[in-house]
């Protein structure tokens, strides 16, 4: 079973390794450039994080939850900073 930490894990892994920054991690994921991380961009970041195909959905919705501030539902540049800010200290 995935953990929370290790689902989070493999995020920052994916946006250390693959990505000089977070905003080029956030660009490249922004498929529709519309500045914001809608759910189908969220899970294809987690299809390349090599989150379990089983799970990417929910694991969106929760990220979603979690870090959508706004509660559009969508991830923004503010929101997705921040997360990434929490997951390196997790
Ligand atoms: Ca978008």
């Amino acid at each position: 079973m995935a953990t929370k930490e290790s689902i989070l894990n493999k995020i920052q892994i994916l946006i250390t390794n693959h990505f000089e920054t977070p905003e080029d991690a956030f660009s490249f994921f922004d498929e529709d450039s519309d500045g914001k991380l809608k759910k189908s961009e969220i899970v294809k970041l987690l299809k390349q994080a090599e989150i379990n195909g089983f799970i990417r959905g929910l694991v969106g919705s929760k990220l979603i939850d979690g870090y959508d501030k706004s509660g559009d539902e969508l991830i923004d540049w503010t929101e997705f900073k921040t997360a990434v800010e929490k997951i390196k200290e997790a």
